[in-house]
């Protein structure tokens, strides 16, 4: 089964949406299968978001998601990446359509609430960044054949 990383940021905690988040990705059907409240430090915030480290927005980038707890997550479900992508909608927030996360709740490419791996691979990769392998829980749920048709 596919995972993806999911990351409530600064402003996500900060603006007590955690539940509102967690609720939508719930109730989409996806299984949480990994959580923590945590800080992320600079090291970890320059590995998680190497791939723009010569971006203009980088330096505030770093500073944003060390300025304050966030929480971790691993989501799994068939297609994860994108459907979790779906689920968050565009970069920019002022684009996303109203029925996403950053569509309906946030308005700033720089406070967009919500981070999605963006592929299977850089899943993988962030996963194991912020989480260790026995962190990562497997179970089954009552109602997984009312989610998804076996
Ligand atoms: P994503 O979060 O939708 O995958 P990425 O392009 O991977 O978007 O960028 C990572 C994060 O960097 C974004 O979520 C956003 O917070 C920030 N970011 C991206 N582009 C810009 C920009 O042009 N200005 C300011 N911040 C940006
Ligand atoms: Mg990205």
């Amino acid at each position: 089964m596919e995972r993806t990383l999911v990351l409530v940021k600064p402003d996500g905690v900060q603006r007590s949406l955690i539940g509102e988040i967690i609720s939508r990705l719930e109730r989409r059907g996806l299984k949480l299968v990994a959580m923590k409240l945590m800080q992320v430090t600079e090291d970890l915030a320059k590995r998680h978001y190497g791939e723009h480290a010569e971006r203009p927005f980088f330096p505030s980038l770093v500073g944003f998601i060390t300025s304050a707890p966030i929480v971790a997550m691993v989501w799994e479900a068939e297609n994860a990446v994108e459907v979790v992508r779906n689920t968050i909608g565009g970069t920019n927030p002022a684009d996303s359509p109203m029925g996403t996360i950053r569509g309906d709740l946030a308005l700033d490419i720089g406070r967009n609430l919500v981070h999605g791996s963006d592929g299977p691979e850089s899943a993988q990769r962030e996963i194991e960044l912020f989480f260790k392998t026995e962190e990562i829980l497997e179970y089954g749920r009552s109602n997984d054949s009312w989610i998804k048709e076996l």
